[in-house]
């Protein structure tokens, strides 16, 4: 370990031990957001410890445990069960270690929170459905409860719908796993089937859009059916281009983006420098036609045309490096 030049203590040295704690790592999400982490942690010669999620709170709670034990001097939690997580947390906080939470709500003055302005995202979506379909028509939402960013969408979806009473939610499904997508297909497949007036899917995660995208095409409704979402990955542009895709619109950040500011967010920690309470990446809406037009078949291509895909200025120092991708 060489260190950062003129970087403060102790990233002047290098090798300093920083625990990623995920609840989920399955799906192109939380893959990019790891690698995006990574990436940032090389840049300031960070050791960086990677706890794989398994979507299981007992085992999150073990690995907090084991990285406190580790020595490590800052740990990001992405996602997870906040009632399961309060008292480890706070154990690594009684002990120095610097914590920061993406996309769970510790409620701790102490641990800045990162998010992707959840509300903006999904009020983007509706604002682009209601432009694609008007506001009347039957409607599937894919939601899960206990997930911060799921419940944050959700509180839009439910004003959307006081505001907009002739948008009728005829069927509401979901599940995160392992599985997420082929779970989430097998469960859209039966409310398609028992709605067939439904027009609009709101699937708010990219695994929830890829499954019902599936059941879509299963059932042959492709022409009729419209769905909108958040995230977007390579796959995802692929999915989302392709002809006849029904999956017409996304609301995205670049997760590997989010995942190299919750680093940077450890990092200023454990240098003793400022981070702000809430730490926003914002994102972009992106249509099938945008991203056709663009001619856009990869997060890359996309990164070179939307500069929010390339990098935040959210927690950035002079001495920290920012070119990653
Ligand atoms: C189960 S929560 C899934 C969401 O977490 C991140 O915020 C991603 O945007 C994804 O939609």
């Amino acid at each position: 370990a060489g260190g950062v030049s003129g970087a403060p203590a102790p990233f002047d040295k290098g090798g300093v031990k920083i625990a990623l704690i995920s609840y989920i790592s399955a799906g192109d999400f939380f893959q990019a957001y790891q690698a995006g982490a990574e990436a940032q942690a090389k840049a300031l010669d960070i050791d960086l410890r990677v706890f794989p999620g398994r979507q299981d709170a007992a085992a999150q709670r073990e690995q907090i445990l084991q990285a406190i034990n580790l020595g490590v001097s800052a740990i990001v939690i992405d996602h997870g069960l906040p009632e399961s997580l309060g008292d480890v947390v706070q154990q690594a906080l009684d002990k120095g270690i610097k914590v920061v939470a993406f996309d769970v709500n510790l409620n701790n003055p102490k641990i800045p929170q990162v998010e992707q302005s959840d509300h903006e995202l999904a009020d983007l979506a509706l604002k682009q459905v209601v432009k694609d379909n008007g506001s009347s028509f039957k409607a599937g939402y894919v939601y899960v409860a206990g997930f911060a960013p799921l419940d944050r969408r959700n509180e839009v979806w439910d004003t959307f719908k006081k505001q907009n009473a002739g948008v009728v939610e005829k069927a509401r499904f979901g599940n995160v796993s392992d599985t997420t997508a082929t779970s989430t297909a097998d469960q859209a497949k039966a409310a398609l089937t028992a709605n067939p007036d439904i027009s609009v899917v709101f699937a708010p995660y990219d695994e929830f859009a890829r499954g019902v995208k599936l059941a879509a095409t299963d059932l042959g409704i492709t022409g009729k059916l419209k769905i909108y979402s958040a995230d977007v990955s390579t796959a995802d542009i692929q999915e989302i281009t392709e002809p006849g895709s029904p999956w017409v619109a996304t609301v995205a950040t670049n997760p590997a983006v989010v995942g190299a500011v919750s680093i940077r967010a450890a990092a200023l920690q454990v240098a003793g420098q400022e981070v702000p309470h809430q730490i926003t990446v914002k994102p972009t809406l992106l249509t099938q036609e945008g991203l056709r037009a663009a001619n856009v078949r990869t997060i890359e291509e996309l990164a070179k045309k939307v500069p929010a895909f390339n990098a935040s200025d959210a927690v950035t120092a002079s001495w920290i490096p920012e070119k990653l991708f």
